[in-house]
């Protein structure tokens, strides 16, 4: 099997891509990836081999003639492109939702228009909030059926690309499927996001820092465990499907920020409350039992604790990734006073 990875030089795609070739030796994998500030090639070191079983593309998922050049490399009957590319940070869409516009629209499209044109299996990789926010209190969680309601510029420009996705498989019969997943963490994840934030401030003799009142709630998943279910769904899932991806991981940011603090040896309550994010979703949570129960797939990291330390200590060991991004990531919190 051949896949197509676009945004193989992210936090998710890396470790998706890392996972395939450790664990499937007849699967070779070609990544397209623009390297934007959140994609390095650092994060594929070690995957060049002789057997020619990895490449990595720089180019624009947004670049028509270069998808189309890629794709027509595959075989319809047997490859698959998997979609990860996307802008991804809400603060940065806040700041500025141009380039989301541009990545995860006009990029999806151009990756639909791309698979369409060869009828090859695409897997378009989504999130939990597309469905926007759940009260704290709500018993209910999202599920395939859940009204989409994104409420940032970030979450309605993967809603967007989504709806596109749903309407080229019932126009065009395309063989897709969709998946929206919550909160990942793990490896390789870049210094803005809030646990590898969080991490790095303290290694770097930063404060830890927590948006409002830190009552807002993420349902928390190993990436690992987002890429398993990512794989079983483009090899078994129903054409056509949209499959959550979640492990009952609810946590308050409050004490996400405490469980971290109290095993790097800091006291739990020495952080920052800082300014909170205009239009702040207050909690997600999946309901992943269509995903358990159809496909038969379970998490394999389910203990949050023990998944925190790993990561830190990932982190700890690996500062040459991401010591070069952190001063950026930094100065733009800085300059938004958060
Ligand atoms: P990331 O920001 O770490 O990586 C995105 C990658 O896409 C980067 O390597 C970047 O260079 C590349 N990219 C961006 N625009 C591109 C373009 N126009 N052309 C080519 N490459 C481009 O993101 P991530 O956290 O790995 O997320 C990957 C996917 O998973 C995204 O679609 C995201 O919406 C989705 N997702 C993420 C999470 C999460 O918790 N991180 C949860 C659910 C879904
Ligand atoms: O310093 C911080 N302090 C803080 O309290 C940061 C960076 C964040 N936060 C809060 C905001 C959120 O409630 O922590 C929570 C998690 O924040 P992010 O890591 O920015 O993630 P989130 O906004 O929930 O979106 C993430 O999950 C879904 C990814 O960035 C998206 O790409 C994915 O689709």
């Amino acid at each position: 099997m051949r896949l197509l990875v676009t945004g193989g030089a992210g936090f998710i795609g890396a470790n998706f891509v890392r996972s395939i070739l450790a664990q499937r030796p007849d699967t070779s994998v070609t990544v397209l990836d623009a390297l934007t500030y959140a994609g390095t090639r650092e994060s594929l070191t070690g995957l060049d081999s002789p057997d020619g079983r990895f490449r990595l593309v720089q180019g624009d998922i947004t670049d028509a003639a270069l998808m189309s050049e890629l794709v027509a490399n595959l075989d319809p009957e047997t490859d698959a492109v998997v979609h990860f590319a996307a802008e991804t940070h809400v603060d940065n869409a806040l700041a500025d939702p141009e380039p989301f516009l541009r990545s995860n629209v006009i990029g999806t499209f151009t990756v639909l228009e791309a698979v369409r044109a060869r009828r090859v299996r695409l897997h378009h990789v989504s999130t939990d909030e597309v469905y926007g926010e759940l009260a704290l209190d709500e018993p209910r969680r999202f599920t395939e059926t859940s009204a989409y309601r994104p409420s940032s510029p970030y979450s309605s420009t993967k809603a967007a690309a989504d709806l596109l996705v749903h309407s080229w498989v019932r126009s065009y019969g395309l063989h897709a499927t969709i998946s929206n997943c919550s909160n990942n963490y793990g490896p390789y994840q870049h210094v803005e996001k809030f646990i590898p934030r969080q991490i790095t401030n303290l290694l770097t003799g930063r404060r830890a820092k927590l948006y409002g009142s830190g009552a807002h709630v993420r349902d928390w998943i190993h990436v690992d465990d987002h890429n398993s279910a990512v794989w079983q769904i483009m090899t078994r899932g129903h054409v056509g499907r949209t499959y959550l991806i979640g492990a009952d991981g609810e946590r308050d940011n409050r004490s996400v920020l405490q469980t971290i603090l109290r095993l790097m040896d800091h006291d739990p309550d020495d952080f920052d409350h800082v300014a909170d994010r205009p239009g702040h979703d207050l909690r997600y949570a999946i309901d992943p039992s269509a995903l358990r129960n159809e496909l038969g797939w379970t998490p394999q990291h389910t203990d949050f604790e023990a998944g925190l330390r790993d990561t830190i200590d990932w982190y700890r060991a690996n500062e040459s990734w991401w010591a070069p991004l952190k001063e950026a990531a930094e100065a733009r919190y800085t300059a938004w006073g958060r």
